[in-house]
């Protein structure tokens, strides 16, 4: 085979179907056997656009096929998770473990790259760790000579939802273990990268990915704190930012009820960790969008608390807009709070999972569709700006009491001071 993708997750699995489609022969790999069975079927196990298309037509063609096990390979791409454990400590054992099962395989003129998320020094580590293991080849950064092997960082930056179309015309950064690993890399992304491809060191690379998802993640905290101050001013934050941004030099982001997914609420922890105390912005960011979480509680309670025995319907549970991803979801935790308290006066609209996730065992919650909560529920919590809730008319939701947490609804009528806050800025 030409190419072995090691991790057939959001970003493995794309990854290997889009090299597969350019005729290479890949071979992908994952510790999930019934991973590795669906892909060999030909079908899918995440929800990506295209992406079932992408994978039957290729593994119909014999260009991809999985496996549990590594097979020797011209190019690795390492795509396994770097979460965090105690501390917010990342854990890079995972991309380790897929370092010492290449070695096994790895021989003279092969390319490794780790696309994974991961903290500084990481892509020196598995350098190191190889190095160990494979005394016979010489690997970059541990030999005096040209190096047997090339190894290189380069992140991934695609964005949830639209995976396909950039994983192709995304710009990469990619940094090598010395300028020949980024070089030899270069060659591999430029097979199927439209974007630009530009070759650093692999620590830059590495803290140019952490640094681009800490950036999103203060701006998004700058604008969850907004919400609070504008809601504690009665003021409606929707309208500020809306206006503040047509300053030429203003661009506010979007508040919401927390921030979520794999990334931006995870991987600003490894730049904390790794310099806690030259790292008080990044952190305090961190800090107030998850206190978005329990501000939102909080609102969202008092809602409910005043409707009475009514049920009340939440709006949402993935963790970002038109997708059906949950982790880390913010609207997961607000509502299974809501579901813990409140019991089975809490309904649940997403349509875009079949049922509920184990947080809202035994609390009574039940899923319902979005016309069921506009026919029983008076009162609407809105935890996600998927499309579907966004196209609801007014009509259909003027006469009820809604918190907005995502602004999408700017016509909803304020109803009377007897009733809860509506439009709570959020
Ligand atoms: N969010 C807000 N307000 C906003 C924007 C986002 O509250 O104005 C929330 C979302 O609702 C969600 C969270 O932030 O809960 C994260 O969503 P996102 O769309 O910002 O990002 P992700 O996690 O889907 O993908 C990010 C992207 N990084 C950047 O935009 C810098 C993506 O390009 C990365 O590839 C991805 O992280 C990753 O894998 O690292």
């Amino acid at each position: 085979i030409d190419v072995a993708v090691v991790g057939l997750g959001y970003i493995g699995l794309p990854t290997a179907a889009v090299i597969a489609r350019t005729g290479a022969r890949v071979l992908g790999v994952d510790v999930n056997e019934q991973v590795v069975e669906t892909v060999n079927s030909g079908k899918v196990h995440i929800e990506e656009i295209d992406l079932d298309a992408l994978v039957s037509g290729a593994v119909a063609r014999g260009t991809l096929r999985a496996s549990t096990r590594i097979e020797p390979a011209d190019v690795f791409v390492i795509a396994v998770p770097t979460p965090f454990g105690e501390n917010h400590a990342p854990n890079i054992g995972y991309v380790l473990q897929a370092a010492t099962n290449i070695a096994a395989v790895l021989k003279t003129g092969d390319t490794i790259i780790l696309e994974s998320t991961s903290p500084v020094g990481t892509t020196e580590e598995v350098a190191r760790q190889i190095a160990q293991l494979r005394p016979d080849l010489k690997i970059p950064g541990h030999c005096p000579s040209t190096p047997d092997v090339a190894i290189a960082y380069c992140p991934e930056r695609v964005l949830p939802g639209r995976t396909l179309v950039e994983l192709v015309d995304n710009d990469r950064v990619i940094g090598g273990i010395t300028p020949r690993c980024a070089r030899k890399a270069l060659q591999f992304y430029r097979r199927f990268v439209r974007g630009t491809c530009v070759t650093t060191s692999s620590k830059a690379a590495e803290m140019t990915k952490l640094a681009e998802n800490a950036f999103r993640d203060v701006n998004i905290a700058f604008a969850n704190e907004l919400s609070v101050i504008s809601d504690r001013m009665g003021v409606d934050v929707w309208e500020v930012v809306r206006l503040a941004n047509r300053h030429p030099r203003v661009n506010i982001l979007s508040p919401g009820p927390g921030v979520g997914g794999h990334c931006i609420a995870v991987d600003p922890w490894f730049l904390v960790h790794s310099d806690p105390e030259n790292t008080p912005l990044i952190r305090t960011a961190r800090q107030v969008n998850d206190a978005k979480i329990d501000f939102t509680v909080e609102r969202a309670a008092e809602l409910v608390r005043k409707m009475g025995g009514m049920p009340v319907a939440c709006l949402g549970l993935a963790f970002k807009a038109n997708i059906d991803d949950l982790r880390e979801s913010p609207a997961v935790k607000v509502a299974s709070e809501l579901a813990k308290r409140f019991g089975s006066r809490i309904r649940i609209v997403e349509p875009f999972v079949d049922t509920l996730p184990a947080a809202f065992d035994g609390t009574g919650a039940e899923l319902i569709d979005v016309d069921t909560a506009i026919d029983q529920c008076p009162a609407l919590i809105v935890l996600v700006d998927h499309d579907v809730f966004k196209s609801i008319p007014l009509e259909e939701r003027g006469d009820k009491h809604v918190l907005d947490m995502r602004g999408i609804w700017p016509d909803q009528p304020a109803l009377s001071t007897e009733t809860p806050t509506v439009r709570i800025a959020a």
